[in-house]
């Protein structure tokens, strides 16, 4: 047993020592391993095939330069990324982030907790995540093609259908997919399923957009049901505006809840009356505006500078869909002595690892985002089999599949909490399910 932990502790320090400054994926990397202590005990020849120092070494990193010309004329240079993290499973699949905040650090957390998620959704995909420093706030629809040209003017040469297809994150949705996947298509001459998120007329997947916030819904129902508690008039508080957030708030309202927040990166909304989401999709969708918007249309809501304040909100399930490291034991202990009884994640590790622990201890219900916001990545598996056989599925055949795939998720992280002695702890039962068929894999496929 101890020899497990001390293998364990060994990689740790090695991945600190190699990578001094990446704190995120330092944090993620403590966060997975300490966890599947029991699945390395069950299988001690994962030590001798020295996995774990494979499974935190990236397969391949690309890094490189994308010029492109604002509306000025004037030109400006971003660096990109692509951090291919496991092929063991199927090939690399996860999205692409443009924002200022992206580093190596970042997207190598990012990377890590796809290829968990993704091993966790049962479909055939491999972990990957990449994007650029590029701000595409403020730009124009111009700006945001000449970049999105440039940056796949290098990516195209390291992807394809069957190598690695990447989809959206933060600050790429629709628009971002769809100038990206032009450039590909002009460069290879090839018409394939290499992005996924794509628009509903050159190959995309109905519910893809609605596919996140609908998933981390029908994930909570499954905790809900377990803790029986009805989800009908609840009070949710949601953070975020984005793509995960705006579906999540729907698919709550839709079952009945009353979510009353929702959140930009400038400051937060409260609306006592339950947030109306025609009026977000407005803001956020139509006219890229700031959620402060919202309080002009509103006579029942509030808005409020800066994005903790979200968590102090009186709230019986709290969803954060903004970004990592949003919720922290500050606003952790709030949300407890608020009553709060369930907290799914809807972003990538929006709850810091400390939020976690005192969740776990105050009895609150916590779904790990690996598992929890896994919806978005299944679906777009699904729009890869779409374009594979070149059809279509119905909304209907892709939610309920969504849906299967949801429970299946739960099943298997509640399962693996009973077999390994972790009962409640989901975080590390999605940690030990999703490692323990990338481990096999890797195994069986030799020292690579
Ligand atoms: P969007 O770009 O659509 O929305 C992001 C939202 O989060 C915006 O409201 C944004 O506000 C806010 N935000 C971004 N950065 C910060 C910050 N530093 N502090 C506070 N708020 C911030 O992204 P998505 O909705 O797609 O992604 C949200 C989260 O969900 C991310 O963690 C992403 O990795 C995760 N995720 C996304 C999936 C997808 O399919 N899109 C799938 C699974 C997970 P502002 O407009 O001010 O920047
Ligand atoms: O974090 C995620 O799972 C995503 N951004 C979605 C990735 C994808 O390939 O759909």
């Amino acid at each position: 047993m101890a020899d497990m932990r001390a293998y364990v502790k060994k990689v740790l320090a090695d991945v600190v020592k190699k990578d001094p400054d990446q704190k995120e994926f330092h944090n993620t990397a403590k966060e997975v391993l300490t966890s599947i202590i029991p699945v390395l005990e069950a299988h001690p020849e994962y030590k001798d095939e020295k996995l774990l120092e494979r499974f935190v070494e990236p397969e391949r990193i690309v890094i490189f330069r994308v010029p492109w010309v604002d509306d000025k004329g004037e030109l400006q240079v971003n660096r990109g990324f692509r951090v291919q993290m496991s092929s063991a499973i199927g090939p690399y699949k996860g999205g692409l982030r443009f924002h200022p905040s992206v580093n190596l650090s970042i997207l190598k957390f990012l990377a890590l907790e796809q290829v968990l998620k993704n091993s966790l959704s049962g479909l055939p995909i491999g972990g990957g995540k990449g994007g650029s420093d590029f701000d595409p706030k403020g730009k124009s629809d111009n700006e945001v093609m000449r970049f999105c040209q440039s940056f796949m003017t290098e990516l195209y040469r390291h992807i394809g259908a069957d190598v690695d297809v990447p989809a959206g994150d933060i600050g790429v949705g629709g628009r971002e997919v769809g100038y990206l996947y032009g450039q590909y298509k002009r460069i290879t001459r090839l018409y394939e399923g290499v992005l996924t998120g794509k628009g509903l007329t050159f190959g995309g997947s109905l519910a893809r957009t609605e596919a996140t916030g609908y998933g981390l819904l029908y994930f909570t129902q499954n905790i809900l049901n377990d803790a029986g508690i009805d989800i009908k008039d609840k009070i949710v508080a949601v953070s975020g505006a984005g793509n995960v957030a705006t579906y999540a708030i729907e698919k709550a309202q839709q079952l009945g809840a009353k979510v009353v927040t929702c959140s930009d990166s400038n400051g937060f909304i409260y609306d006592k009356d339950g947030i109306d989401l025609d009026l977000v999709k407005d803001i956020k969708e139509v006219r890229r505006a700031r959620i402060k918007e919202y309080v002009k249309k509103r006579k029942s809501a509030e808005y409020h500078e800066g994005c903790t304040g979200v968590w102090n909100v009186k709230c019986d399930i709290a969803l954060p869909c903004a970004t990592q490291n949003e919720l922290t034991l500050d606003s952790a202990k709030e949300l407890v002595k608020n009553g709060v009884k369930v907290v799914c994640e809807g972003a990538n590790m929006p709850s810091t690892l400390d939020a976690i622990e005192y969740f776990q201890k105050n009895k609150v219900y916590f779904g790990p985002a690996k598992a929890s916001n896994a919806g978005g990545v299944s679906v777009s598996a699904l729009e890869m089999s779409q374009n594979s056989e070149r059809l279509s599925w119905t909304f209907e055949e892709v939610d309920n599949y969504l849906k299967r795939i949801m429970d299946d998720i739960y099943k298997k992280v509640t399962s693996a909490c009973e077999e390994y002695g972790a009962k409640g702890n989901l975080l590390a039962g999605a940690n030990m399910a999703g490692f323990t068929k990338v481990a096999n894999a890797m195994h069986c496929q030799g020292w690579v």
